[in-house]
């Protein structure tokens, strides 16, 4: 069961958004005296492939995702400006927040979204034609501006895919955490508790972390599948890292 005081959700604010200078008015959009909810974490994130990839998995194949991880990474609208590819994650808290911040962002399409609910943040956005290499119409991009959670099972996820233990006060944390007691290396896409030439060590003793990921990398250490995968648990451990 949820504790009503501390649901949260996940934003994102995009690359349209930060481009378009509308960083503060989707703040004040989503500021406690509209949606009476409060900050629990923000930070500023260089997106990687894989936290792109993993943020937008239930996409995969479909002809417009080559497109949306370009456009999350920030490479669509600033591609000779690599230092500014960043989006402005942040958690929300508070009763209702999943539903509230739905609202103020609106339909995820903007063109449906200016129709039926001008003045909602996504009307604000646009829809880019996607072409082939011909020239030919393939479908539609959504710069929505903002990304929301959808349901209290997608924020769970985003947020400890976005999000370290560490990046939120421990007071406001909705989901338990453990103290890490192994250290744990990544090479080649392989996980490994044993440091080998090339590896990365994304976890050491004394980090907290996320239960489900120590659940998750203890199930992967067997070799067996596990709900969430090694990408999901490693890309916030080596956020922002070179
Ligand atoms: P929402 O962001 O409203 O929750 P999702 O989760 O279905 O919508 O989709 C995530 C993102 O994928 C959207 N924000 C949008 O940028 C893109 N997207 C979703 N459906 C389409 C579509 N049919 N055509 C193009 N882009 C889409």
């Amino acid at each position: 069961m949820i504790d009503k005081e501390r649901e949260e959700t996940l934003v994102l604010i995009k690359p349209d958004a930060l481009k378009n200078s509308l960083t503060g008015y989707v703040l004040s959009q989503l500021s406690e005296y509209h949606s009476g909810l409060r900050f629990a974490g923000t930070k500023i994130v260089k997106v990687s492939k894989m936290l792109a990839d993993e943020h937008y998995a239930e996409h995969r194949g479909k002809i417009f995702f080559p497109s949306l991880i370009e456009y999350i990474m920030g490479r669509l609208h600033y591609p000779d400006a690599p230092w500014k590819h960043r989006v402005i994650a942040l958690v929300f808290q508070g009763p209702d927040a999943v539903r509230k911040i739905r609202d103020l962002a609106g339909p995820t399409n903007p063109h449906i979204a200016r129709e039926e609910k001008p003045g909602c943040i996504r009307s604000m956005g646009t829809v880019v034609p996607l072409k082939d290499s011909e020239g030919n119409d393939i479908g539609e991009r959504m710069d929505n501006l903002i990304h929301a959670s959808a349901t209290n099972e997608e924020a769970e996820r985003e947020i400890k895919l976005w999000f370290a233990p560490n990046d939120i006060p421990p007071a406001m944390r909705a989901y338990p955490v453990e103290r890490c007691e192994e250290y744990y290396y990544l090479k080649d896409n392989k996980l490994s508790i044993k440091h080998e030439p090339g590896s990365i060590c994304f976890l050491a003793p004394g980090n907290i972390v996320w239960k489900s990921d120590l659940d998750a990398l203890q199930v992967l250490l067997q070799g067996k599948p596990s709900t969430c995968t090694l990408e999901a648990v490693v890309a916030k451990y080596l956020m922002n890292e070179e």
